[in-house]
């Protein structure tokens, strides 16, 4: 029951993501990694044989007499004890021959490959046996827990969430060092059954050491923990003489007389570690749900810019801005001399003069026309398109996570590179489609002699511009904008947007530009969301993490 809700909280711990870098994220991270890691290298090995001998993992700060403890305990050179720091890279495990087979697989430490003879290489683990040590109890010769090597210090927290107790070697020079306090409280908060060799302690300061010692493992919440004094002497043969040896052999031969202390040493550290599972894993649930926020927060301030230049491009197309004297003058050389005048001239009988001044005659006027729309409309959305992107970086900026985000993307406070060209395509792919639709729908009689009297491309061009024009006609300020067109210019715009059918065709045209801008702008976003998407935890993730730790009991 226990194994089996544990190997579910570590599959949902393992690839639970903390990537956005968000104050508590390092520390959620290292928990988060520790928790799993203890789940590996200790609660299931343990879980599944409780009656495996017990490890005890010797750790503390470089040079502290690690390697030289074990091997006064041996009374060999089981580990290389030396000057030239760190001394200890790949761990040594000593235990009774008898309990050779418990360490020989991969029970505990899976991924260390074992070695004997010799010091393992990278990731190894050196096995040995002597009769030294009686069955029952293990001693493991860590690297140093405050190493220059970053490997050595990973690999000692890695070794230390094995332990079934922890042994640990500080000095009196150096017992109020910060970095072994922060595993004592690591060990605590764990739960790890712990005792502590004070070496090297001068005669005259025993007392006074102790004492102070004590006291602080009483005030960072460890009282009562055991404190093995060990007397500054010469070493003999590179190993500690028996009497000051005697405080930590005398421990030692105590516990592994006692299978019944042995058996509490493991039960304590095996209920210390289920119990701060929790607590440890609603850390990590916190710190993923403040990475779902911030992703949240990201994904809703992108939203935003973009639907606000979506707004925007919507409100310069209904303005008739994009009625520039070139679009429209060119339009006029496309319609001018149509059917379509002589149809008004009932009404403006002066047109046909009128109108032909304004017909320069150039060939390909249409392509004049779409052009000049393409280019307009291109414009307007890249405008609207940069405006966003630096709405976008800026919001992002006032965040940690979204500071994070940018620095290691580039290019993303404008507008992308490709969107001139993509959008060019869309307008025109937009203009064929105002043709197919004046086409299937704009040349029957049944909608409008007038439009039909423009013909395919006259009538096409029309719609086109009437998409940029206010419903039902040009305003006053779209005339001006217009270009100041005459009287008669005025009388056939009026005339001709404010044609029902024009009006009908335009409102569907003027849709699926729209949708094509929206789409522009949706591609233009997702250079957010993929940064977003890169980091997001899996939707759910607190939940499954917070059933998988609530589902642990013993
Ligand atoms: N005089 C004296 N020297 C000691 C004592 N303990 C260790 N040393 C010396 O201190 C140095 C460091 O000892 P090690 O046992 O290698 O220390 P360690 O904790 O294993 O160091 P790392 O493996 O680097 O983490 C060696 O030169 C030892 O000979 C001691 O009790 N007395
Ligand atoms: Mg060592």
């Amino acid at each position: 029951m226990t194994i089996d809700a544990l190997e579910r909280l570590r599959d949902e711990l393992a690839p639970a993501r903390l990537e956005l870098e968000l104050p508590d994220a390092g520390e959620a991270r290292r928990i988060r990694d520790e928790l799993v890691a203890q789940i590996d290298d200790y609660l299931l090995p343990r879980l599944r044989q409780l009656d495996a001998p017990l490890l005890m993992v010797v750790g503390g700060s470089t040079g502290a007499g690690k390697s030289t403890l074990v091997n006064s305990l041996v009374g060999a050179e089981v580990s290389a004890a030396g000057v030239l720091r760190p001394t200890t890279r790949a761990p040594v495990l000593v235990c009774n021959p008898a309990d050779l087979p418990w360490f020989s697989d991969d029970r505990v430490l899976p991924e260390l490959s074992r070695t004997s003879g010799g010091e393992a290489g990278k990731r190894g683990l050196e096995l040995v046996e002597t009769a030294a040590l009686p069955p029952g109890l293990a001693l493991l010769d860590s690297p140093d827990i405050d190493s220059v090597a970053a490997e050595n210090r990973a690999l000692a927290s890695q070794l230390l969430a094995a332990a079934d107790v922890w042994l640990f070697v500080t000095t009196a020079a150096r017992y109020a060092d910060a970095v072994p306090w922060e595993l004592l409280h690591a060990a605590r908060e764990r739960g790890t059954a712990l005792a502590l060799v004070l070496n090297r302690v001068p005669a005259d300061a025993t007392d006074e050491v102790s004492e102070h010692l004590a006291r602080m493992l009483a005030e960072r919440g460890l009282p009562g923990t055991e404190l093995l004094v060990v007397p500054e002497t010469r070493l003999d043969g590179g190993l500690l003489p028996a009497g000051a040896l005697a405080p930590v052999r005398n421990w030692l031969d105590g516990l592994a007389a006692d299978a019944q202390a042995r058996s509490a040493l493991i039960e304590q550290t095996l209920a210390g570690a289920l119990a701060s599972i929790r607590p440890r894993t609603e850390t990590v649930t916190v710190a993923v749900e403040g990475q779902d926020e911030a992703v949240a927060a990201l994904r809703e301030a992108t939203g935003r810019a973009y639907d606000r230049a979506l707004e925007e491009v919507e409100e310069a197309l209904r303005s008739g801005s994009l009625l520039r004297g070139e679009v429209l003058a060119r339009w006029y050389d496309v319609v001018g001399t149509g059917d379509f005048t002589r149809a008004l001239e009932s009404r403006v009988a002066w047109a046909r003069d009128q109108l032909r001044s304004l017909v320069t005659g150039k060939p390909a006027a249409d392509t004049a026309v779409k052009e000049a729309v393409e280019t307009g409309v291109e414009a307007v959305v890249h405008a609207a398109a940069d405006r966003a992107a630096t709405r976008a970086t800026a919001a992002w900026r006032e965040t940690l996570g979204g500071r994070a985000l940018l620095a290691e993307a580039s290019g993303l406070d404008t507008a992308s590179a490709g969107l001139k060209a993509t959008a060019e395509r869309e307008v025109r792919e937009w203009q064929g489609d105002v043709f197919e639709l004046v086409r299937d729908e704009g040349m029957s009689k049944r909608t409008t002699a007038r439009l039909a009297s423009l013909g395919v491309n006259g009538a096409g061009l029309t719609v086109m511009l009437a998409v940029f024009v206010q419903t039902g006609g040009l305003t006053g300020a779209e005339l001006v904008v217009a270009g100041g067109t005459s009287a008669l210019g005025q009388k056939v715009l009026e005339a001709i947007f404010g044609d029902q059918a024009v009006r009908a065709l335009a409102a569907k045209a003027r849709e699926n530009l729209v949708e094509r801008v929206r789409r522009l702008l949706d591609a233009e976003a997702a250079r957010f969301e993929a940064l977003l998407d890169a980091v997001a935890p899996e939707p759910d993730t607190p939940e499954r993490l917070r059933a998988a730790a609530a589902s642990v009991r013993r």
